[in-house]
């Protein structure tokens, strides 16, 4: 998709990723209520109420979701802009999407915790920590997306949460202004 061009949209849709456990929802829910014009989509939910797959995995019990009927779904309200997508995997969005990529990070400790707490088998969580750990999404996001969109942030203790929004409500506003300029 890097050839297609860049979306003009007065809203900036925001890619909100990371392993599951690092935060996203809580981040991007939060985002969302201080800022008016932005929509909270999670595509998780989205998938599953959509029914956005066509295969089941029985081992995680987890719909193997259809890349193409997702970005299906999700194409019109991207182009109306300030889409907020909260989603672990991100590799198959179309790439002009997005005006910003935050890719949460948060260490093994923490995320132990956190999907221990959520009720998954240990198996699920030691699957997710490597994830982690291995840098997986970390590589999908910096393979896919353009480096001066993408912005990193740790999210592992309860202050980190309000000094995340005000980063990413700063990037917002260098998107604005530049867009303007
Ligand atoms: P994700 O959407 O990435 O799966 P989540 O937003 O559901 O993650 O958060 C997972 C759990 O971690 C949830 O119980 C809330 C907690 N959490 C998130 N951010 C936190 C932070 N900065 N400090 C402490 N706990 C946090």
């Amino acid at each position: 998709d890097e050839e297609a061009p860049k979306m003009y949209n007065e809203k900036p849709n925001i890619l909100i990723t990371g392993t599951p456990g690092v935060g996203k929802t809580t981040l991007a829910r939060l985002l969302c209520e201080y800022v008016d014009s932005l929509t909270y989509v999670n595509v998780g939910d989205l998938i599953k109420e959509k029914k956005l797959y066509k295969k089941w995995d029985e081992e995680f019990d987890v719909p193997i979701f259809d890349e193409d009927m997702v970005c299906d779904e999700l194409e019109p309200y991207m182009q109306q802009g300030g889409m907020v997508i909260d989603f672990h995997t991100s590799g198959f969005f179309p790439q002009r999407w997005f005006n910003l990529v935050v890719l949460l990070r948060c260490n093994n400790t923490d995320l132990y915790d956190r999907l221990k707490a959520r009720g998954y088998a240990e198996k699920k969580i030691t699957e997710n920590i490597e994830c982690e750990i291995l840098e997986v999404t970390s590589e999908e996001v910096y393979d896919s997306y353009d480096s001066d969109v993408i912005v990193q942030l740790h999210n592992e203790k309860e202050s980190d949460m309000q000094n995340n929004i005000n980063i990413i409500i700063e990037r917002l506003k260098m998107w604005k202004a530049q867009k303007d300029a």
